[in-house]
């Protein structure tokens, strides 16, 4: 275990939600903290404002000079790459560099529940926490879904559950972070941009089991043939899930999900009355319930089993993941914001037969975008690129001859006269939104303020 001596903190990539934290909950606690990053001091002045007053900030640069200020240890903002020279150069001197989550695990009580994986993380992690709430238990959600793990350190207790999203970036820099339950939902292409292949991405991933022992629970989905190739590495115990039955601990059976837990076979779920849609979820619930189980039993607390099943039964999904706003002129409009991968848009199609309107582009993250091109046939009727990618994309899909659009407002117009009442018009890029939004957020909810201008008759389409 990697040990952090001394009281010299630096923090790297002070972006508003993981840097701004980590330095907050450093100065408080009378570290010596200075932030950095590639941004001048005016791109970080809405971040600054919210930041404790004694925090030094070194911004528009990030040379590995820096380190000649004598820091103790370096923590890591998941956004910024191992690779960059000023961490390279830390590590070469012997300066601890961690991330943001590792930080907080050394100041956390209680229990822990990890999850990682390509995708569906978010819904996961907070169907985990909707469920384990219900039961009335102490529990904090947070991680790569948004709420920065070290914020929520302090609101921790010896009989508290945080449930935590991990991202591959995250996992990259944790040393003694240890989850009692973990669960790794997937591993399908993304952020190739970052890593050299799918082996090392899933390697970055596989950690979150690095530090788990026979006591806890590893939780995976048994038919990736990816995730199968580290199973041996895993010292916890194993949990597979899976829509077959037939040697998992999890599965779909007579339309509802079954869970076999000690010897015994439990119906938790039906399908039909899941207020989550969709294959995916499906396996989304199976791996939420087996956590539950999991950390229920490591509390040494009983396993109600049917309010379990109810509560993964109500749990509404999040907003941008396959979120149905309404109806316009006959078409549903589904806002999948959150599909930045073509795993995600995989997923999402697996719901249409012919009838969607996809809208689809932004910024690329290295994802083989001809295997979607072969998935769409016979799933849509019409294609609409937005983004950076466009003209990319364009000669990928030419087999749909697709439509392009300047903008998400084009793009809607473009698919309402592209579409037929009973259709549905469905947002899900397969691409990273900065390009020309801030975030998947703001792109949803540009989506959404589109869907109720047309319905208020404040937008002309035809
Ligand atoms: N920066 C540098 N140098 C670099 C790269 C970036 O200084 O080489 C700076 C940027 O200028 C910026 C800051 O780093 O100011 C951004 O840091 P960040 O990207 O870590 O931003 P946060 O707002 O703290 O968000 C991060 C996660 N972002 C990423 O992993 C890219 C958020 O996940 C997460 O919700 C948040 O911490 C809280 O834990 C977002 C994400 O896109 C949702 N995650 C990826 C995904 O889900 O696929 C992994």
């Amino acid at each position: 275990m990697i040990e952090l001596k001394g009281n010299k903190a630096l923090v790297v990539g002070l972006g508003y939600r993981t840097g701004l934290a980590a330095c907050n909950f450093l100065a408080q606690r009378n570290f010596s903290v200075t932030g950095n990053d590639l941004k001048s001091l005016d791109q970080l002045t809405s971040v600054i404002e919210k930041m404790d007053p004694s925090v030094r900030i070194i911004a528009g640069m990030q040379s590995p000079e820096i380190l000649s200020q004598g820091f103790d240890f370096v923590v890591l903002s998941p956004g910024v790459p191992k690779s960059i020279p000023l961490v390279q150069e830390a590590a070469r001197k012997g300066i601890p560099v961690i991330a943001e989550i590792e930080l907080a695990s050394r100041f956390m009580k209680g229990f822990v529940v990890g999850i990682t994986g390509t995708d569906g993380k978010s819904t996961t992690t907070a169907l985990v926490g909707h469920i384990l709430s219900g039961l009335g238990i102490k529990t904090l959600v947070g991680g790569n879904i948004g709420i920065p793990l070290i914020s929520l350190v302090g609101d921790t207790s010896e009989d508290s559950v945080s449930v935590i999203e991990l991202s591959s970036f995250q996992l990259e820099t944790i040393d003694a972070f240890h989850p009692h339950a973990a669960a790794m939902l997937n591993i399908t292409p993304d952020h190739l941009d970052r890593y050299a292949n799918m082996e090392e991405y899933a390697a970055a991933k596989m950690r979150i089991a690095k530090n788990q022992t026979a006591d806890d629970a590893f939780v995976y989905y048994r038919d990736d043939a990816l995730i199968a190739r580290f199973l041996d590495k895993v010292g916890a115990q194993t949990f597979g899930f899976s829509l077959n039955a037939g040697g998992v601990d999890a599965f779909l059976r007579d339309g509802a999900v079954h869970v076999r837990w000690s010897g015994t076979d439990y119906r938790m779920v039906e399908i039909r009355t899941m207020k989550l849609v969709g294959r995916h979820n499906a396996l989304n619930v199976m791996a939420a319930v087996l956590l539950v189980c999991a950390i229920a039993s490591r509390m040494d607390r009983q396993i109600d089993f049917r309010r379990i099943g109810q509560l993964a039964a109500d749990f509404p999904g999040l907003p941008h993941r396959m979120e149905r706003l309404g109806e316009f002129e006959g078409r549903t409009f589904i806002n999948d914001s959150k599909a930045t991968t073509v795993g995600a848009v995989e997923m999402a199609l697996g719901e249409f037969r012919g009838n969607a309107v996809l809208i689809l582009g932004g910024r690329t993250k290295g994802d083989d975008y001809s295997r979607l091109a072969e998935r769409l046939d016979g799933t849509i009727r019409a294609l609409v690129l937005i983004g950076e990618s466009r003209n990319e994309f364009k000669k990928i899909f030419s087999a749909f001859t697709p439509f392009t659009a300047e903008s998400l407002e084009d793009a809607v117009r473009i698919a309402m006269k592209a579409s037929r009442p009973g259709d549905a018009i469905l947002l899900s890029p397969a691409c990273a939104s900065f390009d020309m939004f801030r975030s998947y957020e703001h792109r949803g909810e540009v989506f959404r303020s589109i869907f109720e201008s047309l319905q208020k008759g404040e937008m002309a389409w035809m």
